[in-house]
């Protein structure tokens, strides 16, 4: 069956083989941190300096990694299809910018970062936001108001509104194929993506993950795998 308006929420599993840790695998990326710590805005008024490092780090780390074959079976994927492709991601890392880099994205195309940027910074006074590659602490001035304390990572912590929601409400109603892949559904709103498409009618479900999700007997159909070896295979297939 041919698909005409497809979404794809991906999380970490599908960076994990380009060697970004996943959050609740073992030895995860919270791993010697109270995520209380580093992904709240509380954390963040408590101890800058602790959040700007932690963030600092893995912005430095996107440096290292490279997109990996799912990452490139989807942007191939997407040059081909003829209607809309949605992909949703929770990632904060670039690597589906990089795996599309150089290439010219048919119009039906989008990528929406519901979780932030590691490579933006945000002013907490006029919330503008910034492309970032460098390392950032409470003494950086920033850009617009040249001041320091201002800056913060632009990343949306727990507690914190994803962004996007309304264009992802519109792509999820419409859809009629949605596919999960390499998250956890430990987190909302994304881990209700799949409810919000059964409750259409229309979308068929599928969930391609190493192992199944919180919300596994949500889907209609289920894949299960390292990310590198079904995510080619399945968009080869679709
Ligand atoms: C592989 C693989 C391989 C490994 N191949 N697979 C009580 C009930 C319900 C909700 C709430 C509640 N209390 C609070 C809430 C809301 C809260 C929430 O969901 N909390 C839960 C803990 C319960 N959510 C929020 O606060 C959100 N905001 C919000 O809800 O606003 C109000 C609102 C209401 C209505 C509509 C809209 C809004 C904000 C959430 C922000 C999440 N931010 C983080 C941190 C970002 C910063 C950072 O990167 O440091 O985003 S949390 C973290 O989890 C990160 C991720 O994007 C997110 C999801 O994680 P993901 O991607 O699923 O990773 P893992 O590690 O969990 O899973 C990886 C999977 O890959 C595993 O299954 C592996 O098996 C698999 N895998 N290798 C294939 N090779």
């Amino acid at each position: 069956m041919a698909y005409n308006h497809i979404v794809i929420l991906t999380g970490a599993g599908i960076s994990a083989e380009s060697g970004l840790s996943t959050f609740r695998d073992a030895g995860g990326l919270w791993a010697g941190h109270r995520i209380e710590d580093v992904a709240t805005p509380e954390g963040f008024a408590r101890d800058a300096a602790l959040v700007h490092h932690f963030y600092n780090l893995r912005r430095a780390q996107l440096n290292e990694v490279r997109p990996n074959a799912a990452h490139l079976a989807i942007a191939n994927f997407a040059q081909t299809h003829t209607g809309t492709l949605t992909v949703i991601t929770q990632n904060v890392d670039d690597l589906h910018e990089q795996a599309t880099n150089g290439h010219d994205m048919p119009q039906g195309y989008s990528l929406l970062h519901m979780h932030g940027e590691l490579r933006k910074a945000r002013c907490l006074a006029t919330e503008e936001i910034f492309k970032w590659h460098d390392t950032m602490d409470a003494s950086t001035p920033c850009p617009c108001c040249n001041k320091p304390k201002r800056l913060r990572p632009h990343i949306v912590w727990f507690g914190e509104m994803p962004l996007y929601m309304d264009l992802i409400g519109h792509h999820l109603r419409r859809c009629d194929l949605f596919v999960s892949i390499g998250t956890s559904g430990n987190v909302y709103p994304a881990a209700g993506f799949v409810q919000q498409v059964r409750s259409t009618g229309n979308g068929h479900t599928i969930e391609i993950n190493m192992e199944p999700s919180q919300g596994h007997s949500l889907f209609h159909e289920k894949i299960y795998g390292a990310a590198t070896q079904t995510i080619p295979e399945f968009f080869i297939n679709l």
